[in-house]
């Protein structure tokens, strides 16, 4: 057989849609369906259309019966067809011309047919399918009308108001467009994890006390705290899968069902976000928590060492022959292939494979390790919740420390404090803790200041008054738009400062908002490193700053790092978990972070 490009069922599914899109565009009968059909099978499918193609396995849908089917393809004693066009034409709704079109995107990576239809269609459908409200019939007529070619395009003539005029567009439906085409643009679709996480939790839930459901988990690049997420993939162990299923795409928070199958369903959730469910059977759920938690690139390094050892690893287990070696967890998973278990937030292949064969995996900082928030905010400047009403929620969260950091004068919308408001709040801090000594807490609130580096480096409050604090903060919250030298000599000569303690959010990003402003991130750790000053992991949902890279960047230099809720409100403590997520990202250990430490040897880490 001719030399094959492998191409996975999504990919093989994606340009289905694509060809009945284009199709639907031209108005042609029954034609648009049929692939559409054939998308959804094959999104659907448990084998590989690859395989099928290769060696004949047949098309079967039967919850559970993979396994053994799977087993006996590999130990050479499949009896089905013997692949080729043949057998993809085994696969429903697909005939002779479907089935040549895949063979042909398997043999050459493209298929002519589509081709022609994106020559005489110059439209950038991939944009359009992400957008409610929009279909191929309106992408048609905006485009023979306005000219519209993309999202871009459709924008534009929304603002500009060109659409009123045709017909079919009510104000409320442009309204709606319009929307759905800023989410899009703002985050490529992406969700803050931090921000979704108790939508995700919700659901989570709701799955769990579905009657048959043993065990419901989040996977992909949610289970990896990555801080966006492009889905949601939620995994079920249950033995009944159709219940399941049928819940889940006629719970109210969808939207529209894209696929809907007996093991496996995708919907789009109205809060925009898709979300991808599987049913797995207890005895393959290691290994599809495995596949589905990704990320890709770290699922094909296992797969290769797999192979190497002789054995095969897929979504249903470990096998060598037919036999399944391993399957039912992650943990005998890896252990089979000679590896460490490895977390899931480093999964990302930035060398943790190497690191879990030669057991130099780290120990990585855990979820209930942090003793004391280093950055939390009061009524003071701009929070919500008064110091004592911030204290008693840190004890509420068993910490033993907070920092009261408000901010500094010079930052006038956040309400900053003056030399004068300092030492009035300082008494408050003093009452506060002498009223929680009282009644027995083992707790300590802390003066500190999130003190804002003026335009020349120097710092909002004197030495004389920075050297009364007990955790010093310096932010950048005003001229971002500075040269990348003129930045970070500005950074660096507030470090210099001898009361400056922590840099806080390093680099001043703000998630599907605002660009990181331009800063010599090598320097600034090279500086830490030097000065004794300790990098922030702000964890607010959106900042995530310093993010994972540079974190790993920090435990390599052996440069100190503090997680900072920068909560505004009680509630906003809980976000150190993020914090901790991304620091367990950049491979941090409870050594690398001085808040998981407890509060005397904390203080002495301070210059
Ligand atoms: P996202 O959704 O863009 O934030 O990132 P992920 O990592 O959640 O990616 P997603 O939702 O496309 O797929 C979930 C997991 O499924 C992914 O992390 C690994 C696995 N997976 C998906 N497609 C492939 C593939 O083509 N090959 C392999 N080896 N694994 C895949
Ligand atoms: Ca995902
Ligand atoms: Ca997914
Ligand atoms: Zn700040």
């Amino acid at each position: 057989m001719a030399q094959l490009t492998y191409k996975n069922n999504k990919e093989i599914s994606l340009v289905c849609r694509e060809i009945a899109y284009f199709l639907e565009m031209e108005g042609v009968a029954f034609k648009p369906r049929a692939y559409e059909k054939v998308a959804e099978v094959i999104f659907d499918l448990s084998e590989d259309v690859f395989d099928i193609y290769l060696q004949g396995a047949q098309y079967q849908n039967k919850f559970g019966t993979r396994q053994p089917r799977t087993a006996k393809r590999l130990s050479g004693r499949f009896s089905g067809s013997r692949g080729g066009l043949k057998a993809l034409e085994s696969i429903p709704g697909v005939g002779v011309s479907i089935a040549e079109k895949v063979e042909e995107f398997l043999k050459t990576g493209k298929i002519k047919y589509l081709e022609d239809l994106k020559k005489k269609w110059p439209v950038k459908i991939e944009e359009f399918m992400a957008i409610e409200g929009v279909g191929p019939k309106t992408v048609r007529h905006l485009y023979e009308k306005l000219g519209v070619k993309n999202l871009n395009d459709l924008e534009l003539a929304l603002k500009k108001n060109k659409i009123s005029g045709l017909e079919g567009f009510g104000e409320k439906s442009q309204e709606k467009i319009l929307k759905s085409i800023e989410f899009h643009k703002k985050s490529g679709g992406r969700a803050v994890l931090g921000f979704i996480m108790p939508e995700i939790k919700k659901l989570e839930e709701k799955l769990k006390i579905i009657k048959g459901v043993e065990r419901v988990d989040i996977a992909g690049s949610a289970r990896r705290k990555k801080e966006t997420i492009g889905d949601i993939d939620i995994l079920i162990i249950s033995k009944n899968s159709k219940p399941v299923m049928d819940f889940f795409a006629n719970m109210p928070e969808v939207e529209k069902v894209f696929a809907y199958g007996e093991t496996k369903s995708a919907v789009r959730l109205k809060n925009g976000l898709d979300a991808d469910l599987r049913v797995v059977p207890p005895e393959s759920y290691g290994a599809a928590l495995n596949y589905f938690t990704g990320s890709k690139e770290h699922n094909i390094a296992l797969r290769e060492i797999a192979g190497k050892k002789g054995y095969k690893l897929n979504e249903y287990g470990l096998f060598k022959g037919s036999k399944m070696i391993a399957g039912k967890t992650e943990e005998e998973i890896y252990e089979k292939l000679g590896l460490r278990y490895i977390e899931p937030e480093m999964r990302e292949m930035q060398g943790e494979i190497e690191a879990a064969k030669n057991g130099k995996l780290p120990k990585l900082i855990g979820y209930k390790d942090l003793m004391g928030d280093l950055h939390v905010h009061s009524v003071w400047s701009d929070g919500s919740n008064s110091i004592e009403e911030m204290a008693r929620a840190a004890i509420e969260r068993g910490l033993g420390y907070i920092v009261i950091s408000d901010h500094s004068k010079h930052l006038g919308v956040a309400h900053g404090l003056d030399e004068k408001r300092l030492k009035q709040q300082w008494k408050e801090i003093d009452a506060v803790n002498k009223k929680l000594e009282k009644e027995g807490e083992d707790f300590k609130i802390l003066k500190g200041t999130e003190c804002d580096i003026l335009k020349d480096g120097s710092m909002d409050f004197s030495d004389e008054i920075l050297k009364q604090f007990d955790v010093v903060g310096a932010s950048v919250h005003s001229s971002f738009n500075l040269s990348e030298e003129e930045q970070t000599e500005r950074i660096k000569k507030a470090m210099e400062n001898k009361n400056v303690d922590i840099l806080c959010h390093p680099t001043g990003r703000i998630i599907n908002q605002r660009e990181p402003y331009k800063v010599s991130i090598d320097e600034i750790i090279k500086v830490a490193k030097e000065t004794g000053t300790i990098l922030e992991i702000n964890s607010f949902p959106n900042r995530l700053d310093l993010k994972d890279e540079y974190i790993k960047k920090c435990v390599e230099a052996e440069v100190k790092m503090s997680i900072g809720s920068d909560a505004h409100l009680f509630s906003h403590l809980d976000c150190a978990e993020y914090g901790v997520a991304q620091a367990r990202r950049g491979w941090a250990e409870k050594k690398d972070i001085i808040n998981a430490w407890p509060i005397e040897k904390m203080l002495k880490m301070l210059k």
